[in-house]
């Protein structure tokens, strides 16, 4: 390799994750705790499903299975959220997808940063749900401008981080040396700083406005407040976080527990309380702070449009017949009412492509291989045929409900805020700086390259023998 030759956005993102990992778990012990049940609860569902293993040893790098797949970040300033694309562009993160949260009673609006491809989805997956505070929410116009006077003041970069990223804009890359660099640099933006920005009469005022306006603005920078595992059997550990010690939020959000998995599974341990320090004239005062938790996902397949207004209809639907509370009173309830109402969800993967409810991957069979086609047929007849078959594409994208789960149950189980409904993709995006992807168009592309490829393969392959 020449000496200063560029290292892949991939492996930068693989190194920050990695970073990331460790240092978290520094922080915060209980998410170690998270992942040493996590660990232990995937191999136990791996040696229990050969079946499973031999299909994740051909598809996903076995040994990194267990690793972190999602962080989320919540950010103060439409500047912070353009050079926190730039920063993650770097990486090969984009934008993807707009999640208005206001809805939920969350003052935030946003975004996704993750791989897009099929090839850098797969060396690392590493994504960050990233959330802009809406200050425009806030009805207290003197705290409002308290809030952005605080948030401007505050600097959530190192200089060095600008440089390097503005280096890797210049000349499309990083060196070894300056990759590693950039990583250690970019770290320092994540970091937890338990000296907080503001007085304690302040952070109060800002904590009755929303717990997340007090979450965000009090603080110097953006700390991760969760990262997140993938597991094999997301039940399973929702109920051994107890005996871990552990205290597991109250339902898993998203779909049932299914056959065939849709869309995406997540719950998190409820966020601890910590001691920081409130400024105090030349001094400090004792406080806390409540933020940080941890998370476990498990992904099923991306739906189509179609797929997905059935997904909102029936989890509406269940939600209707019960509302899960904060505390878990009804959770049996609540799960016993989604598993009804989603028995209307097909659960097989053919009746599922059937009724154009998700996407697929479609690949070539043994026979598939080894037959060449005079001419162009159609993907149903070489499906009947035995020479092409199709695999669930993976979701990795979000859910605003879940999320809205996932952000309520880490800002304590107090009243929930009702905020007007008020999304706005346009302003998002212009402070972004950027478009956002649409999720839909990413899948679709997929699924529509493999079905062209094996069309191709079949028609201009050399039989053998
Ligand atoms: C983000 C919550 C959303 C998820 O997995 O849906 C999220 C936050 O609490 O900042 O991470
Ligand atoms: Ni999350």
């Amino acid at each position: 390799m020449k000496e200063n030759s560029y290292v892949s956005a991939d492996d930068i993102r693989s190194a920050f994750s990695a970073a990331m990992s460790v240092m978290y778990r520094e922080e915060v012990p209980a998410y170690g705790t998270l992942m040493e049940l996590v660990e232990t609860v995937n191999a136990e569902t791996l040696s229990a499903d050969a079946q499973l293993k031999e299909r994740l040893t051909a598809t996903d790098s076995l040994e990194r299975i267990s690793e972190e797949r999602h962080g989320a970040i919540r950010l103060g300033t439409p500047a912070e959220l353009s050079m926190m694309r730039r920063v993650f562009a770097v990486m090969g993160m984009y934008p993807v997808g707009y999640y208005d949260l206001s809805t939920a009673g969350v003052p935030v609006h946003s975004t996704a940063f993750r791989p897009v491809g099929e090839a850098s989805l797969k060396r690392n997956p590493f994504r960050v749900f990233t959330s802009l505070l809406r200050l425009d929410l806030i009805a207290d116009e003197t705290l409002r401008a308290e809030a952005e006077a605080t948030l401007k003041a505050r600097r959530i970069f190192t200089i060095g981080a600008i440089e390097l990223t503005e280096k890797a804009e210049r000349y499309g890359g990083l060196d070894r040396d300056d990759a590693a660099r950039f990583v250690a640099e970019v770290l320092e933006t994540f970091r937890w700083h338990d000296r907080a920005n503001v007085g304690a009469d302040l952070y109060k005022r800002l904590h009755d406005a929303h717990r997340l306006i007090a979450d965000v603005v009090s603080f110097k920078g953006p700390h991760i407040n969760h990262l997140t595992p993938r597991t094999l059997d997301i039940d399973k550990v929702q109920a051994l976080m107890p005996d871990y010690g552990i205290a597991p939020k109250a339902v898993v959000e998203g779909p049932p527990t299914r056959r065939c998995p849709i869309l995406l599974r997540q719950t998190s341990f409820k966020a601890l309380e910590e001691a920081v320090s409130f400024r105090d004239g030349d001094g400090w005062k004792a406080g806390s702070h409540t933020a940080r938790f941890g998370e476990i996902e498990q992904r099923g397949i991306a739906l189509t449009p179609k797929g997905r207004g059935l997904y909102d209809r029936l989890l509406d639907q269940s939600r209707k017949v019960v509302r899960p509370t904060a505390e878990g009173s009804n959770a049996r309830e609540y799960g016993a009412a989604l598993a009804e109402v989603f028995a209307a969800f097909p659960d097989s993967w053919a009746d599922i492509r059937e009724a154009g409810l998700g996407y697929f991957s479609y690949s070539l069979t043994e026979k598939g291989r080894r037959t060449k086609l005079p001419g162009r047929r159609d993907l149903e007849f070489l499906i009947v045929e035995g020479l092409v078959r199709f695999d669930p594409i993976v979701y990795e994208d979000f859910l605003p409900v879940s999320a809205a789960g996932i952000f309520q149950s880490n800002l304590g189980d107090g009243a929930q805020q009702e905020f007007v409904a008020s999304p706005n993709q346009q302003d998002f995006e212009a402070d972004l700086g950027a478009a956002v992807l649409n999720e839909f168009d990413h899948y679709a592309g997929i699924e529509k390259a493999s079905i062209e490829s094996c069309l191709t393969a079949l028609t201009t392959a050399v039989a053998a023998e």
